[in-house]
């Protein structure tokens, strides 16, 4: 059977806060060259698109622009439909981005978004998209979703799609408390992120990725990788939701955990239509500082997921500390939108405090953008302590493991009521 890795004592990695070897945190307010960033104007002009760069040439890659503009055709697979006991209406829809399926390919160029509409609405509602990795039956249960197959692989290699099982209906609904959003006036759409790219090395030929092939692109330093192709998803499901009339176009957020977090943060960060970002332990590679030597390394990202990043990536392995675009980097692009990082206590292997720290040098921007933020000589919180719920920059450490929680969702639903004012219903 699949082994299993206990990622909070891997041999060979440091969890050690005293052996961190020594690191500068990159400032999102200096410029290349040196000079500081001192206006809102220098920020917009300069130096974000110097920053999102950095993370296209390093990181993730550039999305090439036949896959920005790609249009999509939205196909109905179910309209307005109540469901979960007069809670909500359900709604599913297709869209599709490229021709017919190739043959043989088993990817069908498409996902398929489950939209969830509280019932008590008395007009368009903030919605919360996420993409979720079960499959869309996981999320509840619910018998009338329509999944599609899922992806499914021992030890992430060779997967191959299936019709998911009856016992997976509602196998993530702890993680997804569809039920809770709902009750709170919110909307809840998610879609399976393997639609986009079965999560394997070598699954190119069946990702989103193969439509937008250019000549020069393909193995470029700088060509996009799955977490790149699965952003890509967020954005264009976010797109779909914004031209729904039963959406409040101005407050659809993303959220996503770890790797699916990593894709919600590079989306939120290049989507200027995403309206606040709920990320969860999206760790290394994600919110969390690489040039912080404690828990996952570069070298275990770029090994182990060889798809997810960008080639040039594979070049910081063991430079840890040099490498040019970081978690604060990236968390300080979604500003001045409303911004909530969370941590687990036992996710060492993610770095909870190089998750603190980097949303706390990303608030940096929130400030000079002119809006609330965490002030930079905030200390680490407490386990179970938000901090800045009051501010656009929110954090807690919650106790526990890698994993999205109850407690996780509450929290994200009392920041967006702070941040935009409590949904209205009946
Ligand atoms: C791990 C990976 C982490 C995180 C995690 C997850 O294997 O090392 O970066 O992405 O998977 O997605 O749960």
């Amino acid at each position: 059977g699949p082994k299993t890795v206990d990622y909070n004592n891997m041999p060979g990695y440091n969890y050690d806060e005293a052996k961190i070897p020594p690191y500068e945190l990159l400032d999102p307010q200096r410029m290349a060259d040196g000079k500081p960033v001192t206006t809102p104007q220098q920020w917009w002009t300069q130096r974000r698109p110097e920053i999102v760069k950095l993370f296209e040439d390093n990181i993730y890659g550039r999305t090439p622009a036949a896959a920005e503009q790609a249009p999509v055709r939205v196909e109905s697979v179910e309209g307005r439909t109540p469901a979960l006991d007069g809670l909500a209406y359900r709604e599913q829809v297709d869209l599709i981005f490229g021709p017919a399926p190739k043959p043989g390919s088993h990817t069908a160029w498409r996902m398929r978004v489950l939209l969830y509409l509280p019932a008590r609405a008395t007009g368009p509602v903030p919605v919360i998209f996420g993409l979720n990795g079960g499959g869309n039956q996981s999320v509840v249960d619910d018998p009338g979703i329509k999944p599609t197959d899922i992806w499914v692989s021992e030890d992430e290699q060779a997967p191959h799609p299936e019709t998911p099982g009856a016992d997976t209906r509602g196998s993530q609904s702890t993680q997804w408390q569809v039920k809770t959003v709902l009750s709170r006036g919110y909307g809840l759409a998610t879609a399976y992120y393997q639609d986009l790219e079965p999560d394997a090395k070598d699954q190119r030929a069946n990702s989103v990725r193969a439509l937008f092939d250019a000549p020069g692109t393909v193995s470029a330093p700088n060509e996009w990788g799955a977490v790149a192709a699965w952003a890509w998803g967020y954005r264009k499901a976010v797109a779909y939701l914004r031209s729904n009339p039963a959406v409040d176009a101005a407050h659809v957020a993303v959220t996503g955990h770890s790797r699916l977090g990593k894709a919600a943060d590079w989306a939120a960060a290049t989507t200027p239509e995403i309206g606040a970002l709920l990320s969860t332990e999206s760790g290394k590679g994600g919110q969390s500082i690489q040039r912080r030597e404690l828990g996952e390394t570069v070298k275990h990202l770029a090994e182990k997921f060889p798809h997810w990043m960008c080639p040039a990536y594979a070049t910081w392995i063991n430079r840890d500390q040099q490498i040019p675009a970081d978690g604060n980097m990236l968390l300080s692009l979604v500003a001045p939108r409303p911004l909530y990082a969370a941590s687990a206590n036992d996710d060492r292997w993610a770095d909870p405090k190089g998750e603190f720290l980097a949303l706390r040098s990303a608030a940096t921007t929130y400030t000079l953008l002119g809006t609330s933020a965490l002030p930079p000589d905030t200390a680490m919180p407490a386990v179970d302590r938000p901090i800045g719920t009051d501010t656009n920059t929110a954090y807690h450490i919650r106790s526990g493991k890698h994993d999205v929680t109850a407690f996780d969702w509450q929290r994200y639903l009392d920041f967006l009521d702070t941040r935009w004012g409590a949904p209205v219903h009946r």
